[in-house]
């Protein structure tokens, strides 16, 4: 047995509360290493000396070899302590020998257990792991809503415009985030029947408090929509008018800088370290202004040139916000409170979240929470997000930690074995709490179109909506990829939505809308885990009681035939036709096909 292999971290991924009663526990092992891992667990003050020895045999349950990588096995279990408190430890069987595995230390058993009864490591309580106390109050308690929603994210400048007002032609590609086209919110409202027929159930906008650029995320005023886009009583309208119609609505709070026009900044431009707002920023080095300022008091081209007051990535017009600061913590999260209590928006998205300090994390979930109690907070987070996503700040993040592998495998960085392994680690160290509400994309106004990361292939850009819709996570749509719009890297991922039709991909839309019901009819299936069933391709099953859907999907520009496990062959119905389908040994598919069948 490779005992380097072996891993476990209690109040960690490896180890958290699903719910207020229940815990998820995952122990890991080198790749077909062990033949068992079983759990012993109790509460620590009821392992008293003569209750041990049947406490620990009653106690014993096996683990489940759930999740299977090319170099480890995840052995998980749920376990709900009987008096929400928990130390356990491991016994793995390998070799034909036994072996304690503690938080302290890994002994070799002689039997087990061991028959004459002893003070020994092997119930000494300290080589325990330990959770200590389940809280109900350090729970996410996301709201149930998020789930089961399908996202829709707007930049709205570019989305729809009910007042034709653009000083561009609205077909005009974007060549920088200057460029004002017109699109606003009566234009959103005007458009919210479009967003209900595809099936949309949650809106994410982008910045649109007001500010100088297209992209808003400078902002100058964090209590008022930029008049480009309508008024503050516009907004609440449009909030009415989502709400009526079922669908969620969600600002994005940049909440780790402000804009170089904010009042508060501009106030420090004026009396530099003697302004009252001095300390709501980073003024590290004099002269805080180490460049020019052009007529109308911006920053002249600064180029390389680094601030000395720090900002979000070099730019001076993005000074980051001391938030362990008072006043700026008051004015943000009167801002969180606001768009809340008054316009009665569901959530935030918060941006550069990794970079804006855990403890105010913790406020602005407390009073968006407090402002009305089923808002969702999901954070802008790169890279893995477990530090983020412990119940006390955010509840989820967009979900790079997935898109990632996918554009990996679709740009052919990684083929589809180590896809179906990232996929599988990574469903494996996402808590399912968690997971089930993930932001997942396929794209971002960060991030190229997928279409064009695809090269404009759209039979193959369908088989990645697929990944997407049949994976645990609420999808998101960012605006006009499901008719095919498409675009380079920013500022040419925020073309205009067309919406002359003749312009569309009808069957890629017509297959997003029915993706999206197909979300709405088997919700439970998409928390579960991929079944990968054949070795040449992505195909996947996923179970759910004893339903199960079959992802048949031929990503290659050439008809296969894919081998089915013989487990799998039953008889199915196609879930689009209708029709009931014989599956053979051999499933012969068209390039870049799929077929998506339910057990029957
Ligand atoms: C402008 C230019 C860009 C240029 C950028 C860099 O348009 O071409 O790359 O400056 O300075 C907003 C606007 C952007 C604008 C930016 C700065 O939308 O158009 O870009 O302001 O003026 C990292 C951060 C992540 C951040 C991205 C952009 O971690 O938080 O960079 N995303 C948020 C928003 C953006 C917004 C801002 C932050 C600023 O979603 O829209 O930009 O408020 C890797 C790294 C990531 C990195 C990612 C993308 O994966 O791991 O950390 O994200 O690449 O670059």
């Amino acid at each position: 047995m490779n005992k380097h292999a072996l891993f476990h971290q209690a109040k960690s991924e490896y180890s958290y509360a699903y719910d207020d009663k229940k815990l998820h526990i995952l122990f890991r092992t080198m790749k077909d290493d062990v033949q068992s891992v079983k759990l012993s667990y109790g509460d620590p003050f009821d392992w008293t000396y003569k209750n041990r020895k049947a406490r620990w045999e009653s106690q014993l349950v096996e683990m489940t070899k759930r999740y299977s990588t090319h170099l480890f096995d995840y052995y998980f279990i749920e376990v709900e302590p009987k008096d929400y408190r928990c130390k356990y430890a491991f016994l793995i069987e390998a070799d034909d020998k036994h072996y304690f595995y503690g938080s302290k230390r890994m002994e070799e058993l002689e039997g087990l257990p061991p028959t004459d009864f002893d003070e020994g490591s092997f119930y000494d309580l300290s080589n325990y792991f330990n959770y200590p106390y389940l809280n109900y109050e350090d729970q996410a308690n996301t709201p149930k809503w998020v789930k089961d929603t399908v996202w829709y994210q707007i930049f709205m400048d570019r989305f729809y415009s009910h007042s034709k007002k653009s000083n561009l032609p609205w077909a005009k590609l974007p060549v920088n985030n200057h460029e004002f086209y017109g699109g606003d919110i009566k234009g959103v409202i005007d458009k919210l029947p479009y967003l209900k027929d595809l099936g949309i159930s949650g809106i994410y906008f982008t910045p649109i408090f007001e500010s100088r650029t297209a992209h808003k995320y400078d902002t100058k005023d964090y209590f008022k929509i930029d008049p480009q886009f309508g008024t503050n009583e516009d907004f609440r309208l449009l909030v009415q008018e989502a709400h009526k119609l079922g669908i969620k609505v969600v600002l994005d709070a940049v909440l780790n800088h402000c804009g170089w026009d904010h009042p508060f900044f501009q106030d420090v431009v004026k009396y530099g370290r003697n302004s009252k707002y001095a300390d709501c920023f980073f003024l590290d080095k004099d002269p805080i202004l180490n460049f020019e300022l052009t007529e109308d008091g911006s920053p002249k081209g600064h180029g390389n040139l680094r601030p000395n007051f720090r900002t979000f990535a070099y730019t001076p017009f993005m000074p980051k916000w001391n938030t362990g600061n008072e006043l700026a913590q008051k004015h943000l999260l009167d801002s969180i409170e606001f768009w809340i209590k008054e316009f009665d928006i569901d959530g935030w998205r918060l941006d550069v979240s990794n970079e804006v300090s855990h403890d105010f994390l913790r406020k602005v979930k407390q009073v968006s929470r407090a402002a009305k109690a089923d808002t969702f907070i999901f954070g802008e987070n790169w890279d893995s997000s477990m530090p983020w996503l412990r119940g006390d700040q955010m509840d989820a993040v967009m979900n790079y930690d997935l898109s990632i592998p996918m554009w990996q495998y679709f740009d052919g960085k990684i083929d589809s074995e180590e896809f179906k392994n990232e996929l599988t680690q990574y469903t494996a160290l996402t808590p399912k709490h968690v997971m089930k509400n993930m932001f997942n994309q396929l794209d971002t106004h960060d991030t190229i179109r997928m279409k064009r990361r695809l090269k404009d292939n759209d039979e193959r850009l369908k088989i990645a909506y697929i990944l997407m819709f049949a994976s645990a996570g609420a999808p998101n749509i960012y605006y006009g990829s499901e008719v095919g719009l498409t675009g380079e890297h920013d500022p040419d991922n925020r073309r205009c939505f067309n919406w002359d039709e003749s312009t569309w991909n009808h069957s890629l839309h017509q297959l997003i809308k029915d993706l999206i019901q197909l979300r709405k009819q088997h919700p439970a299936f998409m928390e579960s885990d991929y079944q990968f069933i054949d070795k040449s391709s992505i195909s996947f099953v996923k179970h759910h009681k004893n339903e199960s859907l079959l992802f048949l999907i031929n990503d290659s520009e050439k008809s296969v035939k894919l081998n089915i496990d013989p487990a799998y062959q039953l008889q199915y119905t196609d879930v689009f036709s209708k029709k009931a389908v014989n599956v053979h040994a051999e499933v012969e598919l068209p390039a870049y096909g799929y077929k998506i069948l339910k057990f029957i």
